[in-house]
């Protein structure tokens, strides 16, 4: 696994395509390679920061690789890549001497494992570039990736911007379609010789030089180092893994910055289907730092996601998630917005489930002396089962809401509707703004504690195998249901 391949040599396989979207895709492309970047002032020069742990030596030298190979040499300062105290032995001496022909690459160490935001901050604090350019450990980048992101920063210091992110394959390392915007352009080449740095003038041309994005991805992505600073660079109390993309999300846009998408900027990314990664102090740093996320940017939004996760809820309200006051007072002197805002001005299209439900939690039958459950992996479409109440929320997780739909909603909004039959789960009709909620997926909970269904007029009963509608009846105690 010693072999690093030529990233320009990498074969690329077209997958099939409708004649009408390869059109698209090439007037796209086109727009894209007739980008033209100013020679003077010139861009700004960026360092790319590859932070890793415990990262295989073919994927991560194919990153350096791919970003040599791609990068013209007056834009790229340096690469910097920061070990997060990996235990692979050939990580070590091995990886410093043979970095060493590489020149403009250098390894720094975070010496005890405290996962990659620091890690991050590790690398920026010795950076010397313009721009930083953060990559993780898997990924590979296109001709012409580095110069639309370093174009759109000089134009706009506070864009923070990521390149559109296709998917390399795990088995295979083949890439795939683009998962934020197009189809697969491997044509796109900016063929560095050629290039000629110029005004782009084109800003209608196909799809824009830039798309808004109301949260990013967060590993691949890049900033101004003045402005990174400005912005609060990141939360250091954050630990190992996750929840500072989202941070960063809400901080920049909070805070007076954007965030976008270029999608002239591609650049691979190897997805992986479960976290290789090991946790010191267990998962829960990951509730951790949402916690401390939610307590900073999104006021009283935190209630909906403490409601449906146990651990993070128990942590804000025993205040287990540290020290917060640098991060409040970082966002008093930016006189950042508040979430209303941003959820009405960056993200109007979003569903918000409401802020205080009429009724919400588990929702126990008084004569199964069980709860309703939607069992295993239902994203609907089967029926519900009855299970012993286990105080988790998860699969017991529903809402009442003030528009008198049921929800089962940690994730997607899904209903409870009425069916002949058991009832089941449904995306909800009710989506805010001009919609209503159809009857099917109407329920009255009433004083007596029956559970009316509004299009049938029936019951729901958990009598049976599964929970189904009869006639009802409020003597019985299989229809008498309680929310926990
Ligand atoms: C995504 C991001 C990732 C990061 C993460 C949330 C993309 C493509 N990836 O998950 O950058 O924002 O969400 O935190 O946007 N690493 C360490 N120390 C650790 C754990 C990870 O150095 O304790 C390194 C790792 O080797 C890799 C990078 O951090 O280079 C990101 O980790 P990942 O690839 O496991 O994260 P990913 O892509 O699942
Ligand atoms: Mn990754």
């Amino acid at each position: 696994m010693r072999h690093v391949r030529d990233p320009a040599a990498f074969p690329l396989k077209s997958s099939e395509e409708s004649v009408d979207s390869a059109m698209k895709r090439d007037q796209w492309e086109r727009g894209c390679i007739e980008q033209r970047f100013k020679r003077c002032p010139p861009l700004p020069t960026t360092s790319v920061i590859i932070v890793f742990h415990n990262e295989a030596w073919s994927t991560l030298l194919r990153t350096v690789y791919s970003v040599l190979y791609s990068s013209p040499a007056i834009l790229l300062k340096e690469i910097i890549l920061v070990d997060d105290a990996s235990t692979d032995e050939y990580l070590k001496d091995e990886l410093d001497n043979y970095v060493k022909q590489l020149q403009i690459v250098q390894v720094i160490r975070q010496l005890e494992r405290k996962g990659l935001i620091t890690a991050r901050l590790l690398g920026a604090s010795v950076a010397t570039g313009d721009v930083l350019t953060f990559l993780d450990a898997h990924c590979e980048c296109f001709h012409g990736w580095l110069e639309p992101l370093l174009s759109r920063i000089a134009e706009e210091p506070t864009a923070v911007v990521s390149p559109d992110i296709t998917t390399i394959d795990l088995n295979t390392f083949e890439f795939s379609k683009p998962i934020q915007y197009g189809k697969q352009h491997s044509r796109v080449n900016f063929i560095r010789n050629l290039l000629v740095y110029l005004v782009n003038e084109d800003r209608n041309g196909v799809g824009g030089t830039f798309k808004r994005t109301p949260t990013f991805a967060g590993g691949l992505f890049a900033i101004s180092k003045t402005y990174f600073e400005h912005i609060g660079s990141y939360d250091d109390q954050m630990e190992i893994w996750g929840g500072e993309n989202v941070e960063m999300s809400f901080r920049v846009w909070q805070c007076g910055g954007q965030l976008e998408i270029i999608p002239c900027s591609v650049v691979g990314h190897v997805f992986r289907s479960k976290s290789p990664h090991t946790f010191p102090k267990g998962t829960q740093v990951i509730s951790r730092n949402q916690v401390r996320l939610a307590e900073v940017w999104m006021d009283d939004y935190k209630e909906i996601f403490y409601r449906r996760n146990q651990q993070a809820s128990q942590m804000a309200r025993e205040k287990t998630y540290g020290d917060l006051s640098e991060r409040l007072e970082l966002k008093e002197r930016l006189h950042c917005k508040n979430f209303t805002w941003y959820l009405q001005t960056i993200y109007p299209e979003i569903f918000i489930p409401d802020l205080t439900p009429a009724f919400y939690g588990a929702i126990r039958n008084e004569g199964a002396k069980r709860c309703l459950d939607v069992g295993e992996n239902n994203h609907g479409g089967k029926p519900l089962i009855m299970y012993p109440c286990h105080g988790m929320g998860g699969n017991q997780y529903f809402e009442y809401t003030s528009q008198r739909d049921l929800r089962h909603n940690i994730g997607k909004q899904l209903c409870l509707r009425s069916k002949l039959g058991p009832v089941e789960l449904g995306e909800c009709h009710y989506t805010g703004k001009h919609s209503r909620v159809p009857e099917n997926e109407e329920w009255d909970l009433t004083k007596e504690h029956l559970l009316i269904n509004m299009a049938s007029k029936k019951c729901l009963s958990a009598r049976g195998e599964h929970p189904s509608l009869v006639s009802c009846n409020s003597a019985d105690p299989y229809q008498l249901w309680y929310f926990s």
